[in-house]
């Protein structure tokens, strides 16, 4: 016997030694399922993780819920149920594997409840397009399944008649709440408030594995679902009431001047509004960060508002999008979009227009199409495409980071999508190289933008990420202007929450000529104040508008301006141009708020327009400010009511229901395309008007260095025009 075939021997009856007992055959299926997984996670899915930290969270996280899962088994008896309930465990977690892999490349998102509630036929569906996604290294994942029915066959399997010890069965399950209590505390640590907050599956599953994934979604899906069957159309009539009652008439001066336009809307992630006009300071030389946004604040085609409050919690992003796109606040816990985006009804701008008046609306974002649930959500909110970062250039360490793809790249790459809309549209492009930690998204040619000198370097990289946000944002003006889109559209500019966290405030006192000693709870509640554009190309009643509102007010804001009437939504925002409007700004948390004379923030109250604190308020105060907080609770109730209840799905108001069914992200371009040839003459989108050309080379997005180089060597063309040459030759 040579050595080679001692030691498959020696393997062999190592193998069968062990499978010989209870706890070693659930220890092999509980090892096998781990290898699975994790070839799932290596060659399947697309967990996006970094580092060793994540990876070896990754590692770890299939074995507690297995050995949990499979261990059960232990405590049974009977020998032939042992075996055929251990092996069944094993085959449902195999099973959920299996599909999850199968699904995922198909929709890259995990198999949540509601997708297996989903009705039959879509159930039908599903397991054709399942079927179609069949690859020839699927059979990996059976090798198993042939190994133990050659063994079974060559009666290489003994069983063992021995039932397990109860105690030591419960020593198991005990060992596997440990192994998970474990695996929960490190992705918590590497994700603080994961299961709170939840972001997006992928967080969930690459933290806690698939089972664990499931399980979290069944229990929101229950919650959710418990407070939706308690809700009755009779929830409505309040919600109504408070509705009309808060309602703001349009100012006549401004209602419809947009009408018919394209709608465009820019998420400038965490842009505070501090940032605009600010020049950072560096060795004595002045830097503005934001040049063009700068412009667009001071112009007369602008309304731009100077106390526009962001109203976010937990959900961020989510959060500020709900705002903007239903006039509906997020969750007092938790992300909105997360919870209940991808289930309740819901009457959202881009839905809104289409049945008003014809839009068709897409949204453009370099990152995973289920981060905060986008990707079920938009489909209720009525959006006819979503062009997330599989449409885009491949994100590697250059071009992206974390949160995806740097949005200079991302604004390219949209072109030759965003020209083949028909018009009018409604559009959204998500920015996020703006993305806490400033310090990561740009590399190269980008860098260049001083950084601050603080003790925190987070703030320090603040400046350069917003300089370059600020860059994106011009060259795409630029690519409007050439395009001629530019006049036929109205901007909106938004920021959606903060960048620099209140923890970190004091150490940006002093670039703001602030003392860190003296800095309050006041200057926190001020910076919650982001950019809030409106740019409306012709007009010339733009300026500065004090006015005090928020996310919430956007909607009815924009539907006004487009000449549509917003009483019949349930909206709970006020047009911020309207004469009306009461400048109440309710935040997240309730009692927090902000208007012009008061601010109650953090359980302390101040006069906006000083800062000084109010600790003993007299009658007269005392009762205005119950009046206040009494209009902000009224206003999350009715929203909270609305959101938890999804008591729109009560409302007849004359739009149809939206039907998530009707609408696919995949093969977008396809659909676009025929959209065109099925109008021919009269299809209004960029590319037919202009005789079926490409503008994609309209859109010209520099780097930092070659946009820097190019103002130095214009300085010094004057007295050395040569040296510039080279650096134009490279610009073309
Ligand atoms: C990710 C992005 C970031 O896609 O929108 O969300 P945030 O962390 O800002 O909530
Ligand atoms: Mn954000």
């Amino acid at each position: 016997m040579g050595r080679k075939e001692a030691l498959v021997n020696k393997n062999r009856y190592l193998l069968s030694k062990i499978l010989r007992s209870r706890i070693g055959f659930v220890l092999v299926l509980v090892t096998i399922y781990w290898i699975k997984t994790l070839w799932a996670y290596l060659i399947d899915f697309n967990l996006d993780t970094k580092g060793f930290y994540q990876n070896f969270i990754l590692f770890i996280n299939p074995l507690p819920v297995g050995l949990l899962f499979i261990g059960l088994a232990l405590y049974i008896k009977s020998t032939k149920w042992f075996y055929r309930i251990a092996g069944f465990l094993y085959f449902l977690l195999f099973l959920w594997l299996f599909s999850n892999t199968l699904y995922f490349r198909e929709f890259s998102d995990y198999i949540s409840i509601s997708t297996m509630l989903a009705s039959s036929s879509v159930a039908a569906g599903l397991l054709q397009t399942t079927l179609k996604s069949l690859r020839f290294w699927d059979f990996t994942y059976f090798l198993d399944f042939i190994a133990f029915a050659y063994l079974l066959a060559k009666k290489k399997i003994s069983v063992d008649p021995k039932p397990f010890n109860k105690r030591a069965s419960f020593a198991v399950t005990a060992l596997s709440v440990m192994l998970f209590s474990v695996n929960l505390f490190l992705a918590e640590i590497d994700r603080p408030e994961l299961l709170t907050r939840g972001f997006s599956n992928t967080y969930i599953v690459r933290a806690l594995g698939l089972p664990s994934f499931l399980g979290y979604n069944a229990y929101q899906t229950y919650n959710a679902h418990k407070d939706r069957s308690e809700a009755s159309p009779e929830d409505l009539t309040p919600v109504q009431q408070y509705i009309t009652e808060h309602h703001a008439k349009p100012n006549e001066e401004y209602f419809g001047m947009a009408k018919g336009r394209n709608v465009i809307y820019l998420h400038l992630e965490s842009l505070q509004q501090f940032i605009i006009d600010y020049k950072l300071k560096v060795e004595d030389k002045e830097y503005e960060v934001t040049p063009f946004l700068n412009s667009l604040y001071h112009s007369n085609s602008t309304f731009a508002f100077s106390n526009f409050f962001n109203q976010v919690k937990a959900g961020k992003t989510s959060d500020a999008e709900t705002m903007i796109e239903t006039s509906l606040f997020g969750l007092n816990q938790g992300s909105f979009m997360v919870q209940y985006g991808g289930s309740n009804t819901q009457q959202a701008a881009p839905y809104i227009l289409s049945q008003e008046a014809g839009y068709t609306s897409a949204v453009f974002h370099g990152n995973a199409g289920s981060f905060w649930n986008r990707n079920n959500t938009y489909k209720q909110w009525g959006y006819n495409y979503f062009f997330d970062k599989t449409y885009f250039t491949e994100t590697n360490a250059e071009n992206s980071f974390e949160y995806g793809l740097n949005d200079k790249v991302m604004f390219t790459d949209a072109i030759p999508y965003f020209e083949r809309l028909q018009q009018p549209f409604y559009t959204k492009f998500i920015t996020v190289s703006n993305h806490y930690p400033y310090t990561t998204s740009l590399s190269g040619d980008e860098t260049g933008f001083p950084l601050a000198d603080t003790k925190d370097e987070t703030i320090n990289g603040y400046f350069a990420t917003a300089n370059y946000l600020d860059a994106s944002i011009k060259a795409f003006f630029d690519y409007l202007k050439a395009t001629g889109l530019y006049e036929k559209s109205i901007i909106v500019l938004y920021g959606d929450h903060y960048g620099i966290s209140n923890s970190r405030n004091p150490s940006l006192a002093p670039l703001l000529g602030k003392d860190p000693e003296t800095w309050s709870d006041y200057d926190n509640a001020m910076l919650q104040r982001v950019p809030y554009m409106i740019v409306i190309p012709g007009m010339n009643k733009g300026r500065i508008i004090d006015t005090f509102g928020g996310e919430i007010d956007a909607l009815p804001t924009l539907e006004h301006l487009l000449g549509i009437d917003s009483t019949k939504y349930l909206q709970v925002g006020q047009d911020l141009l309207s004469k009306e409007n009461k400048q109440i700004v309710s935040l997240r948390t309730p009692g927090n708020f902000i208007t012009p004379t008061y601010t109650n923030y953090s359980g302390k109250l101040y006069y906006t327009e000083t800062g000084e604190e109010i600790t003993n308020p007299d009658e007269n105060t005392q009762n205005i400010i119950e009046t206040i907080k009494e209009e902000t609770n009224a206003q999350l109730r009715a929203s909270d009511a609305i959101q938890t209840g999804d008591l729109i799905r009560f409302l007849n108001n004359g739009l149809p229901p939206v039907n998530p069914k009707d609408y696919s992200y995949l093969h977008s371009l396809d659909k676009e395309i025929e959209i065109e040839n099925e109008l021919g003459s009269k299809s209004t989108s960029l590319y037919s008007q202009r005789g079926n050309q490409s503008t994609v080379d309209l859109f010209q997005a520099k780097s930092y260095r070659l946009l820097h180089e190019q103002t130095t060597a214009a300085t010094t063309a004057s007295t050395a025009p040569s040296s510039s040459s080279s650096s134009t030759e490279e610009e073309k």
